[in-house]
């Protein structure tokens, strides 16, 4: 049994759910026993991030060291492609992601609601999040990978850059790699399966937050 410790919001969970549903997996999904940021959670995840798999007795958090043991554990259908060139790119790919481009996003969040915006940190995280695109634009030129781990965050991401641009006026353009690989990417039943559903809870929750 696969259980996935998640909340509904959470594009780290949603990167996770795509990698449980490309591989074909039945799990189940709680939220943190004790609840989000509890004492009772964090003596499970001691960093108290979300999301965290427990299977067979192990207990793991972060979403990268989740997908990889998930290759690992269920290699069939493979997200990893042949080769230590070819792997070591899709590692790279979604380490862009999940140390470069996502963290431009979440400095957004605490600018969400009107009340608490900083129209100054509205400005500069867009203009981060351009430069953090275009770099993007730059990696995916050459766009020679099957769907792999490395595609798992940035659809994720991407659906809150849509959700979020005309809320905070960022004004971003994809480079046009990027959406090639897009169009790709969101194409695979999994992406498009967990976006569908995602883009809803994501809707929902940014109607709360700006309301
Ligand atoms: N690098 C982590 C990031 C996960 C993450 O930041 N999760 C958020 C929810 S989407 C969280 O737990 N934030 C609360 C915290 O960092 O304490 C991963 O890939 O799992």
């Amino acid at each position: 049994m696969l259980t996935l410790y998640a909340i509904p919001p959470s594009l780290y969970c949603a990167k996770v759910r795509i990698a449980l549903r490309a591989k074909g997996l039945k799990w189940r999904e709680l939220p943190p026993p004790g609840g989000y940021g509890s004492a009772e959670y964090r003596r499970l995840v001691p960093s108290g991030n979300l999301p965290a798999l427990l299977h067979d007795g192990l207990l793991l958090a972060d979403s990268e060291a989740i997908v990889e043991y998930l290759e690992e554990r269920f290699p069939d259908p493979p997200l990893m492609p042949d080769g230590p060139a070819a792997r070591a790119r899709m590692r790279e790919r979604g380490r862009f992601h999940d140390t470069r481009l996502e963290p431009e996003l979440r400095k957004l969040f605490p600018h969400i609601a009107p009340a608490a915006r900083d129209a100054g940190v509205v400005a500069t995280q867009a203009a981060a999040l351009q430069a953090r695109l275009t770099q993007l634009g730059a990696l995916l030129e050459q766009d020679d990978m099957p769907f792999g781990l490395g595609d798992l965050g940035l659809p994720v991401t991407l659906a809150w850059l849509d959700a979020l641009g005309p809320v905070l006026g960022l004004g971003l353009t994809l480079p046009d790699p990027v959406t090639s690989w897009r169009a790709r990417v969101e194409a695979e039943p999994p992406v498009s399966a967990e976006l569908f559903s995602y883009r809803v809870i994501l809707d929902a929750w940014l109607a709360k937050a700006t309301a």
